[in-house]
């Protein structure tokens, strides 16, 4: 294997989650109060694919299951609740990288700032949204895998 020395090439992403209440609507005989999604992405929902291979959602352990492994596109998972707590988010990059996984932190959000910042109480309706912008930066790369960024 060849590494382009000396070279770095960085791929954005967005992660994070929205929120919506269920406003009472039972679901199933549990006490959830809102429904939720977890999702990695790239900026203006480009695809990833190409250099993702998979990404690892771990959950709190009061989920059945709490280990969630999403193999395509769209990198998310739904599920119902009631706390808040934070998601461990692994990402898998495509095989021909020869890179680690990458580990990043969400604390899963599901209620609303006190405002909307103009002092006005938050809209009931309103999803609830917390994400984060993040640039991975892959330093000296496999040839093959720099030339799949490049390409794509
Ligand atoms: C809290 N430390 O106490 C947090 C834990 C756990 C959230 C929140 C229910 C999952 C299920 C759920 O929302 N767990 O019923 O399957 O706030």
């Amino acid at each position: 294997i060849k590494r382009m020395k000396g070279l770095s090439i960085s791929r954005p992403i967005i992660y994070g989650n929205s929120a919506t209440p269920l406003h009472g609507k039972k679901v199933g005989d549990s006490d959830h109060t809102h429904r939720w999604t977890i999702s990695v992405r790239g900026v203006n929902n480009e695809d990833i694919s190409y250099f993702v291979r998979k990404v690892a959602f771990k959950l709190h352990d009061t989920y059945e299951n709490p280990n969630r492994v999403i193999e395509k596109p769209p990198f998310e998972v739904t599920e119902t609740g009631w706390g808040e707590f934070d998601i461990i988010i692994k990402i898998h990059f495509n095989p021909v990288s020869g890179e680690k996984p990458l580990t990043l932190y969400h604390h899963l959000k599901l209620h609303p700032y006190e405002e909307d910042g103009l002092g006005n109480p938050w809209p009931k309706q309103k999803p609830v949204t917390s994400y984060s912008y993040d640039e991975i930066v892959f330093n000296e790369p496999i040839d093959t895998f720099y030339n799949l960024l490049q390409e794509n």
